[in-house]
């Protein structure tokens, strides 16, 4: 029989522990099959391989990044860490809690340089179209190789889509952006805080993207910063120059308007008002269309797309954790691909799965709910394979506290630090508060 062939979209972290889980069981001495992952930017990591560029990539194509300068992590490494290479592997040591982007990208890097992986990686390769065959069973990818300048078509039997779905915005419009006399920009396009030093921003949105870039902004000395929120507030206890706001009605000039009357001369709004997810190489019987929550639609366990059950999506719910979960997605993924793993023949059987997800996901909107609703899925996943097991619950245990923290002061919450749960060691307090450190490279952050 001819090896089956696997095509991964994106070399994100989701995408990386695909090949990673691949080559752990072929290590093992498992039969993998030939693997091929595809990357439309030069290098791998995904959102952590940071560019200045925003708009359109050097070939014309949206950039995916929405990652900025300064962005430190917006939660513990205790609760992401890969449970088969901790940071003391990586770094020889323990690190700090919330580290730079530049040091997560080091230590992602790291666990798939040891791997060997990156062979199995086309880089600057824009997938265009995808299409299944039921006559043949077999996927139809077509590639535009960016170095050559070439478009062509390969067949697989598997196709494993870890795009992400933090790239593509939402930007809402509201009356008068048209006539604004200042610069109205998306977070995805937001780069370096120091642009809006000395300047009232705006921000829309309460949720991550405008409680982080809102404290970038005030940390690199913005002269005020004011939050609008359309649902609810995000309600900590904000410095004096920031103002939490309800939902934006107009804007006139410079001049902000919201729904309670109040009004305030800005020089810039920054839409912190999330992303969709968007696959413009999907036809509609292989699309997923969901909202980002955590029992995504339309995937059994996660993971499988219920109306071509060939075809996987990795790292689409909405994330409290992150590479970990992803770690659990890849192994189980591969498990199925491997046949170590069945599948429901019965789609109303998987239905059902999906169905009981979302209701358990409903029955609470409290934040710790849903931290173990996600803690308790990868617990599910990793049973089922080798992954090595770990302590989700004290994963959990690191976010709850970091919502503690935050609540404390959401200035302060990276001062903090928490116990690896893969190596029982405590991390250090960093040596330079977040709110004074000015310089987030990967050398100062490491001076521990
Ligand atoms: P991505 O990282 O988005 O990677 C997807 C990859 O697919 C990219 O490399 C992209 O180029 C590639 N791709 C897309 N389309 C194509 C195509 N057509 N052809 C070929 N390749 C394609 N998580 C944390 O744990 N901590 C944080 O502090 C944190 N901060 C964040 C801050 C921001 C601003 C954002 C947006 C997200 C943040 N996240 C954070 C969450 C983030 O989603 C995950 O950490 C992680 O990057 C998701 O990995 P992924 O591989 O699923 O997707
Ligand atoms: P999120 O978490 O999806 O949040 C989007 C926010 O934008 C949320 O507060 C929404 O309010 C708000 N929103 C959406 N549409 C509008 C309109 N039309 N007007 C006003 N406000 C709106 O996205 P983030 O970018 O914050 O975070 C994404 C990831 O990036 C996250 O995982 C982090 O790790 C980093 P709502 O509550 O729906 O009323």
């Amino acid at each position: 029989m001819m090896t089956k062939r696997i095509a991964v979209i994106g070399a994100g972290p989701s995408g990386l522990a695909q090949l990673r889980a691949f080559q752990s069981a072929a290590m093992q001495g498992a039969e993998i099959p030939e693997i091929v992952c595809f990357e439309k930017q030069s290098n791998w990591g995904g959102l952590w391989n940071y560019t200045w560029r925003t708009g359109v990539d050097e070939n014309g194509d949206p950039v995916h990044g929405s990652m900025y300068r300064y962005l430190w992590s917006n939660g513990p490494k205790e609760g992401l860490e890969f449970a088969d290479y901790s940071f003391e592997e990586h770094f020889g040591k323990q690190i700090a809690s919330y580290p730079p982007r530049a040091v997560l990208f080091d230590y992602i890097e790291g666990r798939v340089l040891k791997a060997g992986v990156r062979d199995w990686i086309r880089f600057r390769s824009v997938i265009r179209w995808i299409d299944y065959d039921p006559g043949t069973g077999q996927f139809t990818v077509t590639v535009h190789d960016m170095a050559k300048d070439h478009v062509y078509k390969e067949q697989f039997d598997h196709v494993i889509c870890a795009s992400g779905h933090f790239s593509s915005p939402n930007v809402p419009e509201y009356p008068g952006f048209a006539q604004f006399n200042g610069r109205i920009v998306h977070a995805h396009d937001f780069r370096d805080a120091r642009e809006f030093a000395g300047k009232d921003v705006l921000l829309l949105g309460s949720s991550y993207s405008a409680e982080d870039i809102g404290s970038q902004c005030w940390k690199y000395g913005a002269k005020s910063v004011t939050t609008s929120y359309r649902s609810a507030p995000m309600g900590f206890e904000w410095p004096d120059n920031w103002q939490e706001l309800p939902a934006l009605e107009s804007v006139e000039g410079r001049t902000a308007h919201f729904i309670d009357g109040t009004s305030k001369e800005v020089d810039a709004i920054i839409l912190c008002t999330g992303y969709r997810h968007y696959f413009p190489f999907l036809p509609d019987d292989l699309r997923l269309k969901t909202a980002n929550r955590l029992a995504a639609a339309d995937l059994y366990k996660g993971v499988v797309y219920v109306h071509n059950p060939k075809m996987f999506y990795l790292g689409m719910q909405d994330q409290w954790f992150t590479f970990n979960m992803f770690d659990a997605q890849a192994w189980w993924v591969r498990d199925v691909i491997l046949g170590r793993i069945g599948l429901p023949s019965d789609k109303q059987e998987m239905l059902a799965d999906i169905e009981e997800r979302v209701a358990r996901e409903e029955a609470s909107d409290d934040a710790k709910y849903a931290i173990q609703y996600q803690g308790d899925y990868i617990k599910e996943l990793i049973a089922e394979t080798d992954y090595p097991s770990f302590d989700v619950d004290g994963a959990c245990q690191a976010f709850f506290e970091w919502k503690k923290h935050k609540a404390e002061n959401i200035m302060t919450f990276r001062d903090h630090s928490y116990r690896s749960v893969i190596t029982g060691t405590m991390a250090p307090v960093h040596h330079t508060p977040w709110k004074d450190a000015l310089d987030d490279s990967k050398e100062v952050y490491l001076q521990n």
